[in-house]
């Protein structure tokens, strides 16, 4: 066996979205902040990414994170993290399955009922509350950064569909969200190829017409998540906003449904924390979902995130609120990925 590259990686899958965990073969990425590190990495590494979400060591909706040391004092950890889309400023599904992954390999100390870890991610500070007990993981509530609406009601006209209404809303990325009613076409796996055509389509529509930038960080630009959302399924009363008691895993409803469309051209496998972050900020700036309350958002494959606004803030000059979002992961593998010197594709590639 011969190999020039040696990544250690605990794999793992968050309400049926992968996260590949890089624990070791990575060192620290040049930076002061880990929002320059991230942009050291996508400027100079990105090989290194390509090698580990493309085929054949990854696939067309793959996604892993790179465990950093911290860059801030107030952090136990850091995190740089990698998909098929590129090195995004921040992932909910793969910090639920980052802070899984420490707690039960043993690199954090471990408390019960609950260990905390605070993450330092190119988006801000981060903190997961693991819920412990016999070492297993149970459930992961991220406190995600700051999110808001940045826009409501924006107008694009996209190429082969015409005006399309959406809001953008910011929650660790930017996602343009619309009922996919609006576009008649329905919320059934047998359409997605229809559905992941229309987002796309959107998407460019929304990156040339109106792109969004970040009110105070101008690293964090553009779209690229589509949120094609739909009622709650029944079984608890549900409707498409929130307040409904009951629902969710337990009660057999939820309040929602996102069909998560992501560059370059595939679904979210979960519900997309970033995205239900973005989703819930959208709905309180309609005046849909009040502070404190759960929302049960359910993905495309069935699985379910709850969230909840814990609080108001403010991010530039823009009102905002701080969103908490609990999740399960389940680790899946632990392995060494390796690159041998004669292997013809270096960095994989993609169908
Ligand atoms: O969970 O935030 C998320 C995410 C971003 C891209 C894929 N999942």
């Amino acid at each position: 066996m011969r190999a020039a590259r040696c990544l250690s990686a605990v794999d793992s899958h968050t309400e049926g979205m992968p996260t590949r965990v890089i624990t070791g073969g990575i060192g620290p990425v040049p930076g002061r902040t880990m929002a320059e590190r991230r942009r050291h990495f996508v400027e100079h590494l990105d090989a290194l990414r390509q090698f580990l979400v493309n085929e054949p060591r990854g696939h067309p909706a793959m996604s892993g994170a790179i465990l950093q040391p911290p860059t801030r004092a107030d952090a136990d950890g850091g995190v740089l993290f990698i998909e098929v889309s590129g090195c995004l400023p921040m992932c909910g599904h793969g910090t639920i399955g980052v802070a899984t992954v420490l707690v039960e390999t043993g690199m954090v100390e471990v408390t019960e009922p609950v260990t905390t870890v605070r993450l330092d991610t190119p988006a801000g500070l981060v903190e997961a509350r693991v819920e412990v007990s016999g070492g297993r993981a149970e459930r992961v509530t991220l406190h995600n950064v700051a999110s808001y609406a940045q826009e409501l009601d924006a107008v694009v006209d996209v190429p082969g569909i015409g005006r399309v209404r959406y809001d953008m809303a910011y929650g660790g990325n930017f996602c343009a969200i619309t009922p996919l009613s609006r576009l008649g076409i329905p919320f059934d796996r047998r359409h997605k190829d229809e559905i992941l055509a229309a987002g796309m389509a959107i998407m460019a529509a929304v990156n040339e017409q109106r792109r969004p930038e970040h009110p105070t960080d101008p690293g964090i630009a553009g779209c690229r998540h589509v949120q094609f959302t739909a009622p709650g399924t029944p079984g608890a009363g549900a409707t498409e906003a929130g307040g409904v008691a009951g629902a969710g895993p337990a009660g057999g409803g939820s309040h929602a449904r996102n069909a998560m469309v992501i560059h370059p051209g595939w679904f979210d496998r979960s519900l997309c924390g970033t995205g239900t972050c973005a989703r819930m900020a959208q709905l309180h700036a309609r005046g849909e979902l009040p502070l404190h309350e759960d929302f049960v958002n359910e993905s495309f494959i069935g699985t379910h995130f709850t969230g909840r606004l814990v609080g108001a803030e403010r991010v530039g000059d823009r009102a905002a609120v701080r969103p908490a979002l609990t999740g399960r992961a389940w680790i899946t593998g632990m392995g060494q990925y390796l690159l041998d010197p004669t292997d013809p594709f270096p960095a994989g590639f993609v169908l």
